[in-house]
């Protein structure tokens, strides 16, 4: 299954934390890369008052069950010094699955396709560059969703790139 991961970092070395995720989501069977996105600078959305993240997405074919690979997320998260204080608060590294194949699902666990993915510029925009044919289930082509919404808090950063997973 086409699976879409988002990541975003605004505390520590931003860069280093989002590329540790690339390499340590593919460092394990299940998942094969298929692309990652540029990355974004974006302004923080909700919570507290907090500094810029990195935003980034990847695309992945996984044969995981769906829990399997949350729970890698989250064993990544807790690795590279994540902390669960307050919601939307600032971390070390965020890593949310967007789309699991066509698979919905209302689990608060695990809700699918991501509950705010349709509504958020900083995960539409690099997932639509990452794959510009990109559909969210139950929304519709990420380019449609994109021509409804405020872009400017993401702004590209050239100068920064994301590897392949070694
Ligand atoms: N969970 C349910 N569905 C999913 C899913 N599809 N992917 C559960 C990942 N996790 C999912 O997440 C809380 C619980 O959501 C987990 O236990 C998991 O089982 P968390 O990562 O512990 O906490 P959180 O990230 O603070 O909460 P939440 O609601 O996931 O936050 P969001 O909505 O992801 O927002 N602004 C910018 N510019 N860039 C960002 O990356 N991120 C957030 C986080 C807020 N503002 C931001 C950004
Ligand atoms: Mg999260």
């Amino acid at each position: 299954m086409r699976v879409v991961i988002a990541l975003g970092s605004n505390l520590g070395r931003r860069l280093e934390n989002l590329q540790g995720a690339v390499d340590e989501l593919f460092d394990a069977p299940g998942l094969t890369f298929v692309a990652v996105s540029p990355i974004y600078e974006t302004d923080p959305v909700g919570g507290p008052e907090q500094g810029p993240y990195l935003n980034a997405v990847v695309v992945a074919e996984s044969i995981l069950d769906p829990r399997t690979l949350l729970d890698r997320a989250q064993i990544i998260e807790t690795a590279f010094g994540r902390e669960r204080k307050e919601r939307w608060g600032p971390r070390t590294l965020d890593i949310d699955l967007i789309t699991v194949g066509s698979l919905v699902s209302d689990d608060p666990d695990l809700t699918l396709p991501h509950p705010r993915a349709h509504e958020r510029a900083f995960v539409l925009v690099p997932w639509a560059r990452a794959d510009p044919s990109a559909v969210l289930p139950g929304h519709g082509p990420v380019a449609s969703l994109l021509a409804d919404l405020d872009q400017s808090g993401v702004r590209l950063r050239t100068d920064l790139v994301l590897e392949p997973p070694v």
